[in-house]
């Protein structure tokens, strides 16, 4: 056969693959069209007045309709997660690009090009259901495989450690973090005295808290921001060989955040920035797709390192084990409902599939257990795998029966193993080498309630992580810190944390303490509590590349992206269109887009007299909707927009966020208005000033691109003058 009639065979076979579940959900969806009728069928005649005893008499007990209409009603709900609450799903496909066939016999890891569907949820962990997407906080970034062998969840975070080593902390961890019991606040935020209270008692806490403080935790979008699987897991190969593995989600738009100011502004402006961003680039068809690595670790390596694999508050610098990058997710696909999809999907690590196995970590053990039995309450029984979003694509078969909600209908007297009378030949399952095999590690040794020793250094990897900021990262680090202890209120906890951290970088603590009230940090008080233990493991490097933002995720990529980044062109009457037409081409063709901003809807008139229409207001979308701003020449329109309190403070504030911003012409009037960047003709990083005329253009736009591309320009001089 030609290779590319076997290429276009492998491909058409691949996305079959990808669309078996698709099929399979479609079978129970339901039209929204159709006469009304109860859920026993019988047409409603009348949807808007109940069965009355006389015309202004009392409604009558007998009307069916509306009891059942009512009750359906009164138990629409079920409860939130018990954390992760709040998060937003997506279909998509999972297709390998390497095959892991030395390592592992899953099935879905073997033939490159074999696509499996797949459903994403993103979430936060600490806030409600309702509450704001852009809160600080760390991301669940869960992944159900629908593999030929049966579902395989990679249920991770968008932060590669924990906050606590053994899973008999986390009811505790979560009980700080959540509003405080009396009184229920604060809302979606770790900013209060129980959380660091918890923090400052448990030295544990502290990598991830560094993580946690980081921009990390306010990511610019769910597409931008890496994933993990934070435990290790194994790898058990044709041959019964085990391997240590760690899983990495890498973002093919890069890793980016917010500026703390912004992300809380959008909390009010657009609380479900994130769930709206993930939705609208699919259904324009900009799929959000990342890279699946593996760091394989042999297991005679693995008491190398110095610190525990086991410990899931470490991780394996790249430096020290490669990724190797062996798969691409892509997500193309919004659900239908997102009760039914997003709400019902119940994701469990233990869901595996043979080939992957787990590893002794005492957090994932713990997350063994707890997963299904969330859902006993969270889904009303033991029935949920059976929902359209649970179930496996492959055949499932066993002889567990009734509960709540059942929904197959198994056949036949049998219900039992072995038995005979199913098929009338004697029927047993072989206890052989068929399925899931658990890894026969070998065990022995005494049960004992305790923490291994080489859980006991808490601060080489804070300190690494530190040591691989920036120089802005750090000063956000800082500053993250310093807003979450001002909000504490009792003096003491706060000084735990700088004690805490003097462990982690002198310079860092004392900076975090400076603003809080409170003395120096004191690296022998903290030595000196309960809990602390002054292990430091020596680390091979002194800084990790790719745990800075500012690394590339993917250093080969090919030039400046700007793909899908959101521009607000500010205009007024009196807008010069040239050069601007010219750029929103340029970004368009480079998968951008623009929005015409203006101070009401409509049209403004142009400086040639035509009309253009505006998008948005300035009130409706304001600049923390954007990654950039252009303000387009034309005399009469700059004048309009420097007096207009509304555009200053557009441009104010997206200067104050570090955003890219272009002003032509006369438009740079609006930049003068800025008292940081008095007259605008100094070089300020990220602000590119143009001329109207045409041969400047090509230059415009390769300079806008570029800065736009670079997400944030942290560097920029007088931020902290900016009063936006
Ligand atoms: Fe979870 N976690 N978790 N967790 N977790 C849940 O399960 C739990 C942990 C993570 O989008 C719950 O179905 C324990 C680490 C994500 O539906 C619950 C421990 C990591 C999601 C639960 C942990 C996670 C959850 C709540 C410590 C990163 C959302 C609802 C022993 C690797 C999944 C539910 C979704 C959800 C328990 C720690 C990630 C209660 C006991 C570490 C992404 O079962």
């Amino acid at each position: 056969m030609p290779q590319s009639k076997q290429e276009a065979q492998r491909k058409a076979k691949a996305s079959e693959g990808a669309a078996a579940k698709q099929k399979q959900l479609e079978s129970y969806t339901q039209p929204a069209e159709g006469v009304l009728t109860t859920n026993q069928g019988l047409v409603v005649p009348d949807n808007h007045n109940s069965l009355k005893a006389g015309i202004r008499g009392p409604s009558l007990l007998e009307d069916f309709i509306l009891r059942e209409k009512i009750t359906h009603f009164d138990h629409e709900r079920i409860p939130e997660r018990v954390v992760h609450a709040r998060g937003a799903g997506a279909h998509g496909y999972f297709e390998l690009t390497k095959s892991l066939s030395e390592y592992t016999r899953a099935d879905f890891l073997q033939e490159p090009g074999l696509r499996t569907p797949v459903f994403v949820r993103f979430s936060t962990v600490a806030g409600s259901r309702g509450s704001a997407d852009t809160v600080r906080d760390v991301r669940g970034f869960a992944v159900k495989f629908y593999t030929r062998e049966g579902n395989y969840d990679l249920v991770g975070n968008n932060i590669p450690v924990f906050f606590i080593q053994d899973a008999m902390k986390f009811p505790d961890l979560i009980h700080a973090v959540k509003p405080e019991p009396h009184h229920e606040m604060p809302q979606a935020a770790s900013a209060h005295d129980t959380f660091w209270d918890f923090a400052s008692l448990m030295p544990e806490t502290t990598h991830m808290l560094m993580w946690a403080m980081s921009d990390r935790a306010i990511p610019r979008s769910y597409r931008m921001m890496e994933g993990f699987g934070v435990h290790t897991f194994r790898f058990i190969n044709a041959r019964g060989a085990s391997h240590f593995v760690k899983f990495h989600w890498k973002p093919k738009l890069g890793k980016h955040g917010l500026a703390w100011d912004e992300a809380q502004k959008i909390a009010g402006k657009d609380a479900d920035f994130h769930r709206r961003d993930l939705w609208e680039s699919i259904a324009q068809g900009n799929f959000p797709e990342w890279e699946l690595g593996v760091q394989i670790i042999p297991e005679d390596k693995a008491q190398s390192f110095g610190f525990d694999l086991l410990d899931a508050t470490k991780l394996i610098p790249e430096e020290m084990v490669p990724v190797t990058i062996v798969g691409r997710l892509v997500l193309n696909r919004n659900p239908e409902n997102f009760f039914a999809e997003t709400e019902q999907v119940a994701f469990h690590p233990g869901h595996v599939v043979p080939g992957i196995d787990f590893s002794n970590d005492p957090l994932l053990q713990g997350r063994l257990f707890s997963y299904t039995d969330t859902q006993l309450s969270r889904l009303g029984g033991p029935n949920f795998h059976e929902l359209p979003i649970n179930r496996g694509v492959c055949p499932f078969h066993n002889f567990q029966r009734d509960g709540m909600h059942r929904m197959t209908i198994p056949r036949g007297q049998v219900s039992y193993e072995p038995n005979s009378l199913a098929t009338g030949s004697e029927f047993r399952v072989d206890g052989g080498q068929q399925g899931f095999q658990s890894h026969p590690e070998e065990m022995e040794s005494p049960k004992i309630r305790r923490r291994s020793p080489s859980f006991d250094d808490h601060f080489s990897q804070a300190t690494l992580f530190w040591n691989s900021q920036s120089p802005s990262e750090k000063d956000h680090i800082v500053a993250a810190f310093q807003f979450e202890l001002s909000k504490v209120e009792v003096p003491a906890i706060r000084q735990r944390v700088v004690d805490n951290l003097a462990h982690v970088d002198a310079k860092l603590a004392r900076k975090v303490a400076e603003p809080l009230g409170i003395g120096l940090p004191d690296a022998k008080a903290a030595a000196g509590r309960s809990g602390f233990r002054d292990v430091r493991v020596k680390l091979p490097i002194e800084a990790s590349a790719p745990l800075s933002m500012e690394t590339p995720v993917n250093p080969n990529g090919n030039g400046p992206v700007i793909a899908t980044r959101k521009v607000a062109v500010l205009v007024a009457d009196g807008v010069e269109v040239g050069a601007m037409r010219a750029i929103i081409s340029a970004l368009n063709d480079a998968g951008a887009s623009a929005k015409i901003i203006s101070s009401r809807l409509g049209n403004v008139a142009t400086s040639s007299g035509q009309q253009l229409a505006v998008d948005h207001t300035f009130a409706n979308m304001p600049s923390v909707m954007f990654d950039a701003v252009l303000v387009p020449g034309g005399a009469s329109h700059a004048q309009a927009l420097a007096a207009n309190g509304d555009a200053v403070h557009f441009v104010l504030e997206a200067y104050k966020h570090c955003k890219a911003i272009c002003v032509i012409g006369e438009g740079a009037e609006l930049l003068r208005t800025l008292g940081a960047v008095a007259d605008g003709s100094a070089a300020v990083p990220g602000v590119v000033i143009g001329r109207n005329d045409p041969p400047s253009r090509p230059q415009l736009v390769q300079d806008f691109t570029a800065a736009i591309a670079k997400h944030r320009h942290w560097t920029r001089p007088n931020v902290d003058a900016v009063p936006a």
